[in-house]
C-alpha cells in the first residue's frame, strides 16, 4: 500500500513539473527532444476498445491529456477488444515512426515481439491502465491500479458479510487473459479463504453490459434466483447486466441476491445507491494526464519509476450516496 502512495506522489510531482515546463516554454511541446519550436508531439495510443464506462472515461481522460494545446498530435486507436488488432495498431504506430507509444493492453500474453519492434526502431512504450507478461525492459514504464488488492477488498467485503454463513457464489469475470479479471480472480479468491463461500460457477462477460446479462441469464435458468447467494462481478458494466436479467427473473438485486463489483463508475454508483448493487470496490480511470507526463519526462530523457500505482477506494451505499454527485465519471 505504501508503495502505491509513494508511487503516485511521485508522479504527481512529475507532472506537476511537466506542466511547469510547458507553460513557461510557450506552448510547444518541449519534451519531444527534437528541437521543439511549438512542434507537436506525435503520440500513437492503442486503446483496448469501448466495452465498458470504466473505459469511456478512460479514453476521454487520455484524449484531453494528450491535446494539441498540451503539445501532442493523438493517434487514437480503439481495437474492439480483438488482441490481434491491438498488435497491428502498434506496428501501424511503428511504421508510421510516430515519437512515443501507449498502450492499453486488452490481454497480458504476446507482447514481447511487437514490444521490441518498438524498441528497436528506438520508440519508447508507456503501459497504461493493464499489465503485460513481457519483460519489463521492453517497456519503459506502466501507470495505473493494483488489480489484485480491488480484488482482495471486494473479497474482504464479502468474507465479512457472509463469514460462516453457507453462501453460494457466481461470478462474472473480465476479458480472458486480461490482467484485471487475473489479478481480481486471485485477490478475491485469496480474500475468502476459509470462508464458507462457494463458487458454483465461473464465466467470462468480457466486461460488458450485455455479456454480463447473457451469462447471468444463463445462471438463473441453471441455479435459480434461489439457488444464487453472491454474485462477484469483476466490473459495474456487468453486474449492470446482470441486474437486468435478475430483475427480469423475477428476483431483487442487491436483496435475493447480493452484489460486489468494481470500477465505481457513475452508472455503477447510481445502481449501489439504489440498493442494487451492496459494494463497490473503485478502480480510478483517470490516467491521461498521470500517462501524459511520463511520455513527457521519457522523452526528455528523465529517469522514471517502472511502475505507477494510483490509489483506490471503496464504497458503501452511504458513502456512494455522500459522493456520487461530485464524481467526474
Ligand atoms: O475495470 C473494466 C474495463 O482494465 C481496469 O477494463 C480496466 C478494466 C475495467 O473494461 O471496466
Amino acid at each position: 500500500m505504501r508503495r502505491s502512495v509513494l508511487g503516485s506522489i511521485a508522479l504527481i510531482g512529475a507532472v506537476a513539473l511537466t506542466a511547469v515546463g510547458c507553460a513557461s516554454g510557450g506552448g510547444g511541446a518541449g519534451a519531444g527532444g527534437d528541437g521543439g519550436g511549438g512542434e507537436l508531439v506525435t503520440v500513437g495510443f492503442a486503446q483496448t476498445g469501448s466495452e465498458s464506462g470504466w473505459r469511456s472515461a478512460n479514453t476521454e481522460s487520455m484524449q484531453e491529456a494528450f491535446s494539441e494545446e498540451n503539445g501532442f498530435e493523438l493517434i487514437f486507436n480503439a481495437a474492439d477488444n480483438d488482441p490481434a488488432a491491438q498488435i497491428s495498431a502498434v506496428r501501424d504506430f511503428i511504421s508510421r515512426g510516430v515519437e512515443a507509444i501507449v498502450i492499453a493492453p486488452i490481454v497480458e500474453d504476446g507482447w514481447d515481439d511487437v514490444l521490441q519492434e518498438a524498441s528497436d526502431a528506438g520508440i519508447p512504450v508507456i503501459l497504461e491502465d493493464r499489465t503485460v507478461s513481457a519483460p519489463e525492459d521492453l517497456y519503459a514504464s506502466w501507470v495505473g491500479l493494483d488489480f489484485k488488492k480491488e480484488g482482495v477488498m471486494a473479497g474482504e467485503w464479502a468474507a465479512e458479510e457472509f463469514g460462516d454463513t453457507p453462501t453460494k457464489m457466481v461470478v462474472l469475470e473480465g476479458t480472458t487473459g486480461s490482467a484485471p479479471a487475473n489479478d481480481r480472480a486471485e485477490g478475491f479468491a485469496e480474500a475468502i479463504e476459509g470462508t464458507a463461500i462457494e463458487t458454483i460457477d465461473s464465466q467470462t462477460g468480457d466486461f460488458t453490459r450485455d455479456g454480463g446479462k447473457t451469462v447471468m441469464e444463463g445462471f438463473l435458468q441453471k441455479y435459480g434466483v434461489d439457488g444464487i447467494d453472491l454474485l462477484y462481478a469483476h466490473n459495474d458494466d456487468m453486474a449492470l447486466g446482470a441486474i437486468e436479467a435478475i430483475e427480469a427473473a423475477g428476483g431483487v438485486p442487491g436483496e435475493d441476491i447480493k452484489i460486489v463489483s468494481i470500477d465505481a463508475v457513475k452508472d455503477g454508483m447510481q445502481a449501489l445507491v439504489d440498493g442494487k448493487i451492496n459494494f463497490i470496490v473503485e478502480c480510478n480511470p483517470l490516467l491521461g494526464e498521470l500517462a501524459a507526463g511520463l511520455v513527457t519526462d521519457v522523452l526528455a530523457g528523465e529517469t522514471v519509476e517502472k511502475t505507477y500505482y494510483v490509489e483506490d477506494q471503496t464504497f458503501t451505499q452511504e458513502q456512494a450516496a455522500a459522493v456520487i454527485d461530485s464524481r467526474p465519471y
